[in-house]
């Protein structure tokens, strides 16, 4: 009520005012009342940042004549890094090594990437007995294809260090899942760079 007769008290000041100088102009449309203005809701922000940090993917593209092709997507939730993907070309029943190498090429991949120097490990190892990169095996049925899905607690996107602009490795054998620093998985046969999702 206030606001109302304090409006009432502006728009008949601002009416004498535009009368005592002769001028013509008219009231002030209602939508520029700056009361009227400041009572509107706050608009609600979209945590953007958050979106736009929590999706990645690797398009796993063959590096030799073996025709491993697949996709990698990395997805942020409460407890870390769920890791899904589909490979396909693989060993039949075979185990193939599984990684996310430091490096932006994959015709140079470094290391299992580890930005705290820890010692090769499987995936279910504790955080700081493994690298980040760990993913342990790829696990293939008759055909060849691999399906995995698996939630890496100690792999995050949305925080540095990140996984994001390095590469996920396919080996052609299987990882020990202990042997420093590589896990004897043997050459890469695959690899992908890992893209952030808009
Ligand atoms: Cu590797």
């Amino acid at each position: 009520m206030k606001r109302i007769i304090s409006h009432a008290i502006t728009s008949f000041i601002l009416s004498g005012l535009i009368l005592g100088t002769g001028c013509e102009m008219p009231d002030p449309p209602e939508e520029l009342d700056v009361d009227e203005v400041m009572v509107e809701e706050p608009r609600v922000e979209e945590p953007l940042v958050e979106e736009e940090l929590t999706r990645a993917t690797a398009e796993i593209s063959p590096l030799n004549v073996r025709e491993v092709r697949g996709q990698v997507n990395f997805q942020q939730v409460p407890e870390g890094t769920r890791v899904t993907a589909r490979i396909t070309g693989l060993d039949p029943n075979g185990l193939h090594g599984f990684h996310v190498h430091e490096g932006t090429d994959c015709e140079e991949p470094g290391g299992h990437l580890s930005p705290y120097d820890h010692e090769h490990g499987a995936p279910t190892d504790p955080r700081d007995e493994r690298h980040k990169g760990d993913m342990g095996n790829l696990e293939a049925d008759a055909e060849g294809i691999a399906v995995y899905d698996r939630i890496l607690v100690n792999v995050t996107m949305d925080a540095p260090p990140t996984i994001i602009g390095h590469v996920v490795v396919v080996h052609e054998g299987p990882d020990d899942l202990e042997t420093d620093p590589s896990g004897e998985a043997g050459d890469p046969i695959a690899c992908g760079v890992i893209r952030l999702v808009n």
